[in-house]
């Protein structure tokens, strides 16, 4: 996996705590106030370097955020639901406005310093300081605010915005996380993802320069959306700007524990929700060798009266699995030739 795309969110520096920043600060700026000889100088100096490190603080971190504009879909709305796209802005903007005013009052007093008594100087800067701390202090919620945008976005599961992903589905048990490892070369990255406590795992399909995503969403396409609580649909929502295709996978064997009748009915309601092209895969059909043939058959029939296209697999064996990646590396790049045609 390339480095610029998984280090995405990196580039956010870390973002102190208001009180944590007025200590980092005051205690370099002793220090360099020791190299110092003069008196005036020293006071003055006192200001600058802790003013200059407020500013470069939030300076960076202003940096460091992505345009929300220009992020992925999934991201803005994501970040939108948990935290608002709105206040991580408003919190920017506050970083930008206290970055400004102490870089000016910093200025000011040391303008004012440098024609004052020594004694003068002592007051000049016990003043500069507290208003510039008071500054500080005006935007310790924004940094707050800010932190938490930085923790969920790189907590995220990987994907750039020119990246085409299939998003796999289907009940538990079926065989989602032995495809994904099936299909994808590298071991899957696990992010937790931030809505439910759950695991999402990212792996990568490549095909000679070629590459796109598969993610497995465990706990949040495995069930009718019926049954979601509002995080967890407001989750869906924000996968459904990753899925460019939905992988959906059928256990006929029902080993899963979920009749067929069921699976098919969350086949049809991913169907609906996502209106993303659709790979319906059969799996564990090795188990056509036991006992449990029989019904694997009746299933694989109930199954073809409602769906034109499928791939009986088994990701145990192997079986037809070559064939299911041609299939789905086709799709992928039908959909990365929409995307394009549409940017
Ligand atoms: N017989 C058989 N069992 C399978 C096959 N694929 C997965 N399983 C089993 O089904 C169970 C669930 O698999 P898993 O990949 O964790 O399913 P997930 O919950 O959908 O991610 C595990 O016990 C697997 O060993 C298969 O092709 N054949
Ligand atoms: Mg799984």
């Amino acid at each position: 996996m390339k480095k610029r795309e998984m280090k995405m969110f990196d580039k956010i520096p870390e973002v102190p705590a208001a009180e944590e920043l007025v200590e980092r600060a005051l205690r370099r700026a002793v220090k360099a106030k020791r190299a110092l000889r003069d008196k005036r100088g020293k006071e003055r100096v006192l200001v600058t370097t802790a003013a200059n490190i407020f500013a470069d603080t939030f300076k960076n971190v202003v940096r460091g955020f992505p345009n929300f504009d220009e992020v992925h879909p999934f991201y803005r709305e994501t970040l939108d639901v948990l935290i608002g796209v709105d206040a991580v802005r408003s919190a920017l903007a506050s970083l930008d406005w206290a970055a400004a005013k102490i870089r000016a009052l910093s200025q000011e007093y040391s303008r004012k310093m440098r024609r004052a008594t020594e004694r003068e100087a002592v007051a000049l800067r016990k003043e500069a300081l507290g208003r510039i701390i008071s500054v500080v202090e005006r935007v310790e919620r924004r940094l707050e605010v800010l932190k938490e945008a930085r923790r969920l976005l790189r907590r995220l599961p990987i994907v750039s915005g020119d990246e085409v992903a299939a998003v796999v589905a289907g009940y538990a048990n079926v065989g989602k996380s032995s495809f994904v490892a099936r299909m994808s070369t590298a071991k899957p990255e696990v992010a937790t993802y931030p809505f439910t406590t759950k695991n999402v795992s990212v792996g990568h399909i490549f095909n000679g320069n070629e590459r796109y995503v598969v993610i497995d969403t465990p706990g949040l396409l495995d069930r009718p959306f019926s049954e979601r609580n509002k995080i967890e649909l407001q989750a869906i929502s924000a996968l459904k700007h990753l899925a460019d295709v939905i992988v959906f996978i059928l256990d006929p064997s029902e080993t899963c524990g979920y009749s067929v009748e069921r699976q098919l009915k969350l086949l049809r309601e991913i169907r609906v929700e996502f209106k993303v092209p659709m790979l319906v895969i059969l799996n564990k059909m090795d188990l056509l060798e036991t006992p449990l043939g029989a019904s694997i058959k009746t299933n694989v029939e109930k199954i073809r009266s409602e769906v034109q296209e499928f791939y009986e697999v088994s990701t145990f064996t192997g079986k037809n699995l070559d064939a299911v990646r041609e299939k789905l590396l086709g799709m992928l790049r039908t959909a990365r030739r929409t995307a394009f045609a549409v940017a």
